[in-house]
């Protein structure tokens, strides 16, 4: 799909960029001349000599996208605080769509038609922190995006055919559910890590014997989105992260000084990566070895305490953040956070750990110091990791084998080359990092502060979202995106596996919902305009919409009615969306071409009330409303 010119475009891009590397007239002076450019330094610690030549405006070409042009992938991007998920096109970093999930949305109506109600349960915010895909064979298989709610422990899963959020399920007993990971070669379990420790069951009990708190490792099916199993463990559990095998998942754990306040959590100086052995776990779960917490009726596994069968602890240096698996799968790579290491875990070792042949910290094949605060880190599918570096606010290039090597005692630095970056980069990631088929194309530094880079806009500043082309020797900033509260994490996605489509396809869950109300009502949702009494005071409304009419020019009602609308959008054509409006009644909602969607309100004050459609969707838009009566 990508015309075979910019192609080459691409690549004499790429070979020139190298050349003038190789020549001297090298892209650390591009590099500066993009500070130049933007009032600060270039960043690149490695190498200050190089003259500034006409490079940046080749990288800022190569990240150009045209009006009109297509950008060569999808970034799926949490939004923190706003509880939603965003989609941004890469290269451009253009914001392309905002999935609403945990949130109310004004916009789609989300968080109040009856479908989302009844998937928020009465909650209006949420916190997201890490998305992901739906993998096969160690790569997207472009079904699910699943995505964390730290605030309320929740999981929801958007279906990609969509963009809509179709399931959100609590994670029982937990708090502050953090990291998640899917599994990687089929679509399989997804894990969640709780951050927070509590008394469990949660009930009152043990409120200030901190001893006895845990936290738990949660295993979700991604496909029925039912929870499977939970381990029950000692520490916070930070990041997570699966193997390409479904063999192990990982957690990043700190505090396991077990402490309640901010000193003790920091106090010792070694933490862990725990790992989880799914094989044995699941043959106990299966065997009966299981107990249960409070009400929930998921089968727990209580690990607390030593190394078992069930979970290895390898030690890593003070409070680690990030854990991530390189391309390859040979590699879980701890980022230290309050350590300035990353600690590279040898995946095939883990067999031995569990079966006692070496120790945990035997796993252990590389540490080098990649700079002050590591939190995350990205791949290239080159051999070569890029880890976010808080504290210093750079990302930092290192090779994996030469780390490797540095380990044995020989003489090489790892380190290749550290960039600028504005400011205090917290989540990194690369194109297709997250796959076997990470690409080294482009990688994303998600700042957490962007200070002076953009207009004052008041006391909130964006965040900043920083764009590198990774495909040369160096990495070199093309692009700064401010964004709103508060993107985590990011994944980058080629645009060929992700196939939306255009027109509702009427089967996911909730038009099983509307068919069963249709079915009680004896009415065609796709053709019909009815209104039926349900009982003394409600009344359900079925209406149709074909641009610009409403199937109904107007209904009664009476005051104090419980009015449930339900309307369906007959236009079958690409992004002819109408909505409903109805003033004074907090309604409010969006119907794509061919779906329908339905809202619960009370009729207020007799009188007359003018419904419209919001969204603009022919010459006589303005002209597609109708009267609701109220008496
Ligand atoms: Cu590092 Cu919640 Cu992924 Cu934020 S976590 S940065
Ligand atoms: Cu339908 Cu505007």
């Amino acid at each position: 799909m990508k015309s075979s010119s910019k192609a080459k475009q691409n690549n004499s891009d790429q070979a020139l960029g190298r050349r003038r590397f190789l020549t001297g007239v090298s892209m650390a002076g591009g590099g500066a001349a993009l500070g130049a450019m933007t009032g600060c330094d270039g960043g690149d610690n490695s190498a200050k000599n190089g003259k500034s030549g006409n490079a940046p405006k080749a990288h800022a070409n190569k990240a150009e996208v045209a009006p009109g042009k297509l950008d060569d992938y999808y970034g799926f991007w949490s939004g923190g605080q706003s509880g939603e998920i965003r989609i941004v096109g890469i290269p451009s970093m253009r914001e392309l769509k905002r999935i609403p999930v945990f949130n109310r949305d004004a916009a789609t109506g989300w968080g109040a038609t009856d479908f989302s109600k009844q998937l928020l349960k009465g909650t209006q915010s949420g916190d997201t922190h890490h998305v992901h895909l739906s993998y096969d064979k160690g790569t997207y298989d472009g079904r699910y995006v699943f995505v964390n709610d730290k605030s309320q422990a929740r999981l929801a899963r958007v279906n990609i055919k969509t963009m809509e959020t179709d399931k959100i399920i609590d994670i029982p007993n937990a708090q502050g559910t953090h990291g998640i990971f899917p599994q990687r070669h089929k679509t399989g379990l997804v894990f969640c890590n709780s951050e927070f420790r509590t008394p469990l069951p949660n009930d009152g009990r043990d409120l200030d014997d901190p001893k006895k708190y845990a936290a738990l490792h949660t295993a979700i099916d991604g496909e029925t989105m039912e929870v499977k199993w939970q381990v029950m463990v000692e520490g916070n559990l930070d990041l997570c992260a699966t193997d390409y095998k479904g063999l192990y998942s990982f957690a990043t754990c700190y505090n396991s000084e077990g402490a309640v306040t901010l000193e003790g959590m920091m106090a010792s100086d070694q933490d862990y990566c725990y790992v989880f052995n799914l094989a044995n776990i699941e043959k106990a779960v299966k065997g009966g070895k299981s107990i249960t917490l409070g009400d929930s009726p998921v089968p727990v596994i209580d690990a607390r305490g030593e190394n078992s069968e069930f979970v290895t602890r390898v030690p890593v240096p003070k409070s680690p953040h990030g854990v991530n698996i390189d391309p390859t799968g040979k590699y879980a790579i701890c980022s230290g956070k309050l350590s300035p290491t990353c600690t590279v875990i040898a995946i095939d070792k883990l067999a031995e750990v569990f079966s006692g042949k070496i120790k945990p910290r035997d796993s252990v094949v590389a540490e080098p110091e990649v700079g002050l605060g590591p939190l995350h880190t990205a791949f290239d599918g080159k051999g070569n990791a890029y880890t976010s570096i808080f504290l210093d606010s750079v990302m930092t290039k290192w090779n994996i084998a030469d780390a490797l090597k540095q380990f044995k005692g020989e003489d090489v630095n790892p380190i290749l080359q550290k960039i600028d970056v504005h400011y205090q980069v917290g989540h990194t990631n690369a194109s297709m990092s997250e796959t076997k088929d990470a690409d080294g194309k482009w990688l994303v530094a998600l700042c957490k502060f962007s200070k002076d880079r953009f207009l004052n806009v008041g006391c909130l500043h964006p965040e900043n979202d920083q764009l590198f082309d990774i495909s040369g020797e160096k990495m070199k900033l093309v692009h700064d995106g401010p964004t709103f509260p508060e993107p985590h994490d990011a994944v980058i996605v080629k645009s060929d596996l992700i196939h939306p489509t255009s027109i509702q396809p009427r089967t996911d869950d909730r038009f099983k919902m509307y068919a069963d109300w249709a079915k009680e009502d004896g009415v065609n949702l796709m053709k019909d305009n009815k209104v039926i009494a349900k009982g003394p005071g409600k009344v359900r409304v079925y209406m149709t919409s074909m641009a610009p009419k409403f199937g109904m020019n107007e209904f009664q009602v009476k005051s104090g009615d419980e009015v449930q609308v339900i309307i369906t959008n007959q236009d079958n054509v690409e992004d002819l969306s109408h909505g409903f409006c109805v003033p004074q009644h907090d309604v409010n909602f969006l119907v794509n071409a061919q779906d329908t969607q339905s809202y619960t309100f009370v009729a207020g004050k007799p009188g007359l009330y003018w419904y419209y459609c919001p969204w603009f969707c022919h010459a006589l838009h303005l002209e597609m409303r109708g009267r609701m009566m109220v008496s």
